[in-house]
């Protein structure tokens, strides 16, 4: 868990910034990756928002860009590879008054995770996905991840990819995920803003970014995105026309654009389950004696 700081009843709530969500730990991620820009991104767009650090939680898989809860102030959970969703998932059903961040890399969230992510798109938890995606295995020192380029040298391709990546707009969109956007971690000022609307957004909302591995992937790199990505907002763009979403999540050439691509309002499943209409499941009673409540424990140990 990462430290946390409450403001007590009473007290004034005092306005904080950016620096107040810096975590207890220095990010040890390479000089220059983009995931730095990305976690800058969503400690402005939670102060921005007046949010406290005790009322969010991010939760993570594995990955280099899995370590982010332990850079950020708020609770923070490093789960397994992958199932960063499914706890999210569980700690919003069972808290839904927390503000619940996901965030992860591609390999994790649309490889091994890819389960997951489908599901929790479906679902419409409200929760928002933050996935620095830089088409490669980062941690494991570079080899192809489900978002790798058809031809893309790598450690585990040295003859090139033969396979078709994931688009994860595309893929988000059809599989029922009510806010849908890309952002490049070079571009703080917009990605900020794109996690904003995220978080504001009821329902599930992924934000894809590129956050390029200086490292391990050279064919994608801060020159290759800084040539080619245009914002949705500097073109005509309807967000609730989920054909146009996707065509424009397709282009992958001189163009290739960020922005929001599709936003839809329909209840999220947090509104559809009854049981959490009296109130977060958290701060219920179990109507169990302690007694009990301990022999459940022991059993489950
Ligand atoms: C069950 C399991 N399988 C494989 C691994 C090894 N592993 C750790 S991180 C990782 C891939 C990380 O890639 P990505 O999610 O894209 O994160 P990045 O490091 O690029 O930020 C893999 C395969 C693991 N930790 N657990
Ligand atoms: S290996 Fe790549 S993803 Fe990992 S910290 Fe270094 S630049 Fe970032
Ligand atoms: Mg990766």
């Amino acid at each position: 868990m990462a430290a946390t700081v409450g403001v007590a009843e009473g007290e004034p709530v005092v306005q904080l910034t950016a620096k107040d969500f810096k975590g207890p730990v220095d990010p040890d991620w390479c000089p220059g990756c983009g995931d730095f820009g990305v976690l800058n991104s969503l400690q402005r767009a939670c102060a921005s928002l007046g949010l406290r650090p005790h009322e969010i939680l991010t939760v993570s898989g594995i990955g280099c860009s899995s370590n982010l809860p332990g850079y950020f102030n708020g609770n923070g959970m490093h789960t397994l590879h992958g199932r960063a969703l499914a706890v999210a998932t569980g700690a919003k059903m069972a808290n839904h008054e927390l503000t619940v961040i996901a965030t992860g890399g591609d390999g994790d969230g649309y490889g091994i995770g890819g389960n997951h992510f489908v599901h929790t798109a479906r679902r419409n938890v409200d929760l928002t996905y933050v996935v620095m995606n830089n088409q490669i295995y980062g941690l494991t020192t570079g080899q192809l991840s489900p978002t790798s380029s058809i031809g893309m040298r790598t450690k585990s391709s040295p003859f090139g990819s033969v396979e078709m990546p994931v688009n994860p707009i595309t893929s988000a969109i059809m599989n029922g995920a009510t806010y849908v956007a890309r952002g490049y971690s070079g571009d703080i000022r917009h990605l900020t803003q794109l996690i904003i609307d995220g978080i504001q957004h009821e329902g599930f909302a992924l934000v894809d970014v590129f956050s390029p591995c200086v490292t391990f992937n050279l064919d994608n790199g801060h020159s290759f995105f800084k040539e080619r990505v245009v914002k949705l907002e500097d073109e005509e763009h309807d967000p609730t026309d989920w054909k146009l979403a996707c065509e424009r999540a397709m282009a992958w050439g001189d163009k290739i654009y960020t922005g929001l691509f599709f936003k839809e309002e329909i209840p999220t499943l947090g509104k559809r389950e009854p049981v959490l209409e009296e109130g977060p499941l958290a701060f219920k009673s179990l109507g169990l004696t302690k007694e009990q409540g301990e022999k459940i424990i022991q059993r489950m140990l």
